[in-house]
C-alpha cells in the first residue's frame, strides 16, 4: 500500500504539472480536495502508529492565555523566552538547542500570559520530520502564535515556515470563511450564491461535495471573494484554527537599517534584538493588544476597586463571564451589576447578565443574598 505521505507527494506534483486555466481548474480544486483530506489523516494517529502521533508536548495550560513560539532553528526563541519570563531556556549557538515544550509566564497589565518555548522546526515538518508534528500540534492550542524569524536569513524563511502550518489546517491572521454547509440526511445537494461568486461556480463545489461523499448538504456562500481553498476549509472545519500571528524578526542588530526598515513596515511584523535589548517592549505590547485581553476591576459596596487586583476575561467578555471568572456558582444568585467606565452609558449603570463589559471596566456584583458582592 502506497503510503500517505508518498500520495501527498504524488498529488503535490500533479498539482505543479498541471497549468492553471479555466478547463483545468475543477480538476485543481478535486485535487486541493483530495489534499487537505489526506494531510488531515496524516495528522491523524493512526491505528498501531505508537508513539507521539498528533499529540502535543505534555505541557498543562495556564495563567490566563498562551502564545507559541514558532520558527527554524537558532532564531532566537530561547533567548527571547529568557527576555521576557523568568524562566531560562537553553541558549546555544546550534541548531535544536530546545528539544521540548518549555513554558514560561509573561506577567503584563496584571495578566499571566504562558509563553511557550519550542524546539525549531524544519522544513517537512507537517509531515513528521523532526519534531515538527508536536511543535504544531502545541502551536495548535495557543491563542497566538509569535514567528521568530532570522532577519539574517533570506525572505524565503518566513512562506516556508507559513507553507508548513498551512499545511497542517493553521490559517494565520484570517477570520473563517464566510460559508455556511450543513449535512443533510437526504434531499440532494442545495447551493446558494448571496452574490454572484468571483472564483467559485455550483460545479466546482458540487465535485468536491461528491468527493467527499456529502451527497446531501445546504450550502451558502455569503462571501462573493471566497475561494476554493476556503471552501475546502469549511468542509474540513474540524481540522482547522484560526490563530492570530505576529512576525518577529529577531538578530536586527546584523543587519544594515535599510533592511531593517523594508521587514519593520510588512503587515503583522515587529523587528527585535534580542542581543541588544531592542524591540522586546514593543513585541510584548503588540502581544497585548492582539490577544485583546481586558482587565475588569471588582468592587465591594462602599469600598473603593482595589486597582492592584485584575480580573483578566477575554474580548466581548459579558457580565455572565466576570461573574464565572470570580466564582462559578456566583451567577446563580446574581440580581444585578453595576457597571463604571467605557461599557456603561452613564455611570454606574445598573445591568444583566448579557451586558458586554469594556477594557478597565469596574464592576460591582449584587446578589440576592445580602453582602454577595463581588469580592
Ligand atoms: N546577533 C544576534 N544573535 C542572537 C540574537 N538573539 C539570539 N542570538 C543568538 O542566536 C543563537 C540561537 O539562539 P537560541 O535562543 O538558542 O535560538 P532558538 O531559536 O531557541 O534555537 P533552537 O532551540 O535550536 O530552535 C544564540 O547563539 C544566540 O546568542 C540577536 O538578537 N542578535
Ligand atoms: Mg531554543
Amino acid at each position: 500500500m502506497v503510503n500517505i505521505t508518498e500520495k501527498i507527494k504524488e498529488i503535490e506534483d500533479e498539482m505543479k504539472r498541471t497549468q492553471k486555466n479555466k478547463a483545468t481548474e475543477y480538476h485543481l480544486g478535486l485535487l486541493k480536495g483530495k489534499l487537505a483530506r489526506l494531510r488531515a489523516q496524516l495528522l491523524e494517529p493512526g491505528p498501531g502508529a505508537g508513539g507521539p502521533g498528533g499529540a502535543g508536548f505534555d505541557v498543562s495550560k495556564s495563567g490566563d492565555a498562551r502564545i507559541a513560539l514558532v520558527g527554524f532553528p537558532s532564531v532566537g526563541k530561547s533567548t527571547f523566552l529568557s527576555k521576557v519570563t523568568k524562566t531560562k531556556s537553553e541558549v546555544a549557538a546550534y541548531s535544536f538547542t530546545t528539544l521540548t515544550a518549555i513554558p514560561g509566564v509573561l506577567e503584563y497589565g496584571g495578566a499571566e500570559i504562558q509563553v511557550l518555548d519550542l524546539p525549531g522546526i524544519i522544513e517537512g515538518a507537517a509531515e513528521g520530520k523532526g519534531r515538527g508534528r508536536q511543535v504544531i500540534s502545541a502551536a495548535k492550542t495557543s491563542d497566538m502564535i509569535l514567528m521568530i524569524l532570522d532577519a539574517t536569513k533570506r525572505a524565503e524563511q518566513r512562506a516556508l515556515l507559513e507553507a508548513e502550518l498551512e499545511a497542517v489546517g493553521i490559517r494565520l491572521n484570517q477570520d473563517p470563511p464566510n460559508i455556511y454547509l450543513k449535512q443533510k440526511k437526504a434531499g440532494g445537494m442545495k447551493i446558494t450564491f448571496q452574490a454572484p461568486p468571483k472564483n467559485l461556480d455550483e460545479k466546482m463545489l458540487y465535485n468536491i461535495l461528491r468527493d467527499y461523499r456529502m451527497l446531501n448538504c445546504e450550502v451558502l456562500v455569503r462571501d462573493e471573494n471566497a475561494t476554493i481553498d476556503q471552501f475546502i476549509d469549511v468542509i474540513m472545519k474540524d481540522h482547522r484554527t484560526y490563530i492570530k500571528c505576529l512576525y518577529v524578526y529577531n538578530k536586527v542588530d546584523a543587519i544594515s537599517l535599510e533592511h531593517l526598515n523594508t521587514l519593520a513596515h510588512e503587515p503583522n511584523t515587529a523587528v527585535m534584538s534580542c542581543e541588544m535589548d531592542l524591540g522586546i517592549r514593543d513585541v510584548v505590547d503588540r502581544c497585548w493588544e492582539e490577544l485583546r485581553l481586558m482587565r475588569v476591576y471588582t468592587k465591594r459596596k462602599g469600598i473603593d476597586p482595589d486597582f492592584q487586583e485584575a480580573l483578566i476575561v477575554r474580548h466581548d467578555s459579558t457580565i455572565e463571564d466576570v461573574c464565572d471568572a470570580i466564582h462559578r456558582t456566583l451567577k446563580d444568585s446574581f440580581k444585578y451589576a453595576l457597571v463604571w467606565g467605557a461599557s456603561a452609558r452613564h455611570v454606574p449603570q445598573r445591568v444583566g447578565l448579557s451586558h458586554i463589559v469594556a477594557d478597565e471596566d469596574v464592576v460591582s456584583i449584587v446578589g440576592t443574598k445580602s453582602g454577595l458582592a463581588a469580592k
